[in-house]
């Protein structure tokens, strides 16, 4: 039953799902000189990057009721990445990925959707995404890339991002790749309060790009018990330049049933269910 589009799109009758075609992006998004300018100086000097508010309004709304739409049915908003919409939009991205990763990037099979409240809490501690790949190439530009967008707007409030920018980072970019090592087997490097300045907030209008490589420390926060909503999703990437590849990607030029969808969907609630329960 899962696997008949036609129960998706009872539930969001507007949201399609082309089984049988390669998708087609519906809207390019391109970056001003001076915005890639400023982008990619901040990848290679903090590890992030961040162009508020990229995303169309009318875009991100559609991708904010398809989402709502199946956490009111409690229905795992992850499941979203069944319906095109969300899928297309790398292939919108496609223009700006490319400035940051070079035109012949890797998707990989990886997505995930957070909804954050007061209460079912569901945002990421501290960490960095990697396992022990590389994630910088030797201009410090990413070689494996987390994007991460947000469809409602998000506050200090309602769990915006944290980042430690690399260059305030001690263990970045060097000691970066073994952390996750050392992470698991003693928690976290302990923090001097001085340290605390170092911590920079991302809050972001909805449609915000932001994105970091696999190496910088960041971050969900835990909201305010009154705070609105935060609904986000999140897609990695490889540049051709990454040395060590995960071995899960995506060929978006060729058709991307559901089936497929649906086997991305549940590897992901496999790998994030076990983030979610993890120490903090
Ligand atoms: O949204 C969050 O709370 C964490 C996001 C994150 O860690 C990621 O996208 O890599
Ligand atoms: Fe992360």
């Amino acid at each position: 039953m899962m696997t008949d589009p036609a129960v998706w799109k009872m539930l969001n009758p507007t949201c399609s799902i082309e089984e049988h075609e390669p998708l087609q992006s519906r809207k390019l998004y391109k970056l001003t000189a001076k915005q890639r300018e400023e982008e990619i100086q901040s990848l290679k000097s903090d590890g992030y990057c961040y162009i508020p508010a990229l995303i169309g309004k009318k875009e991100v709304q559609e991708m904010l009721s398809c989402v709502r739409t199946l956490i009111e049915k409690d229905i795992p908003p992850v499941y979203c990445f069944v319906y095109d919409i969300f899928w297309q939009l790398i292939l919108d991205l496609h223009p700006v990925l490319s400035e940051f990763l070079t035109v012949d990037y890797l998707t990989i099979a990886n997505a995930w959707t957070w909804h954050v409240d007061g209460k079912k809490l569901g945002f990421f501690p501290p960490h960095r995404d990697l396992v022990d790949e590389d994630f910088i190439d030797e201009e410090g530009m990413p070689t494996l890339f987390s994007l991460w967008i947000p469809l409602t707007d998000v506050t200090t409030k309602s769990s915006c991002m944290y980042v430690l920018p690399g260059s305030l980072d001690p263990e970045y970019p060097e000691k970066a790749a073994s952390w996750r090592r050392r992470w698991l087997k003693w928690g976290h490097a302990p923090w001097k309060v001085n340290d605390l300045v170092n911590i920079r907030a991302l809050p972001a209008p909805a449609g915000t790009f932001m994105g970091w490589n696999a190496g910088v420390m960041h971050w969900g926060s835990k909201p305010h018990p009154n705070g609105p909503e935060r609904i986000s999703i999140g897609y990695y990437f490889h540049s051709p330049k990454a040395v060590k590849r995960n071995p899960n990607l995506l060929d978006l030029k060729k058709p991307f049933p559901l089936a497929k969808r649906l086997e991305v969907i549940f590897d992901m609630m496999r790998v994030y269910g076990q983030t979610l329960k993890a120490k903090v």
